[in-house]
C-alpha cells in the first residue's frame, strides 16, 4: 500500500454500486452537506473534496450504466473503488448483482492492486447487520484490501469515517 497512498494527496475514487443505491446522495451529502432529490445518473457526476491534506475526486457513475467495456476508461488511474450496498435491500435478485458486481471488481485483474470500500448504505433503514452483509455477499473471499463502512445519508459523519479511512490507507 505504501506506493499507493500514503504519499499521494490527490486521489482519485470510483463509486460504484446497483441503481438506487445511493452513489450520488451520499456524493452530495459529503460535498454540499444536504440531501439532495436525487434522480438516476445518466452518465456520471464528477466533485473534487477537500479532506485535510488530501483532495479526493469522487466519480459516480450511475449504476444503470452497464457497458462492461466503458469501464476500462473509469478505471485508469483510479486508487480507490466504493462498491455502495443498499442495506435495505430484500430482493434476492438485487442481492445476486450486487454481489456478482463486487467480485466482477474483486477478480479484476486491471483493478487489482486497489483497495475496496463496501459501503453498507441507508443503514437508517437496514434490514441486514455488516456481518450479515459480509456473509450474503461472501466479502470474505475478498482477495485484497477491502473494508466494510456502515453509511447514511442522514449522518455525514459516518461518511467522512470512510473518507477519513481512504486518506490514511
Ligand atoms: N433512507 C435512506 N435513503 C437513501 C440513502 N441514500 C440514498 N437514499 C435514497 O435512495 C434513492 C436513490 O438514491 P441515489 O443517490 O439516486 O442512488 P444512485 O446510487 O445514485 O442511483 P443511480 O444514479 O441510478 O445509480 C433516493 O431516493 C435517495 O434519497 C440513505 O442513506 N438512507
Ligand atoms: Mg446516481
Amino acid at each position: 500500500m505504501g506506493n499507493c497512498c500514503s504519499f499521494k494527496t490527490d486521489l482519485r475514487v470510483l463509486l460504484r454500486g446497483l441503481d438506487a443505491s445511493g452513489k450520488t446522495s451520499i456524493l452530495y451529502k459529503l460535498f454540499l452537506n444536504e440531501i439532495i432529490n436525487a434522480i438516476p445518473t445518466i452518465g456520471f457526476n464528477v466533485e473534487t473534496f477537500k479532506h485535510k491534506r488530501h483532495r479526493i475526486t469522487f466519480w459516480d457513475i450511475g449504476g444503470s450504466n452497464n457497458i462492461r467495456s466503458l469501464w476500462y476508461h473509469y478505471y485508469q488511474n483510479t486508487d480507490f473503488i466504493i462498491y455502495v450496498i443498499d442495506s435495505s435491500e430484500t430482493d434476492q435478485y438485487r442481492i445476486n448483482d450486487a454481489k456478482e458486481e463486487i467480485h466482477e471488481i474483486s477478480n479484476n485483474n486491471l483493478i487489482k492492486d486497489l483497495p475496496l470500500v463496501i459501503l453498507a448504505n441507508k443503514s437508517d433503514i437496514k434490514k441486514l447487520s455488516n456481518e450479515e452483509i459480509i456473509d450474503l455477499y461472501n466479502l470474505d473471499s475478498i482477495n485484497r484490501v477491502w473494508k466494510i463502512f456502515s453509511t447514511s445519508i442522514y449522518d455525514r459523519e459516518s461518511i467522512l469515517n470512510m473518507v477519513d479511512w481512504i486518506c490514511t490507507v
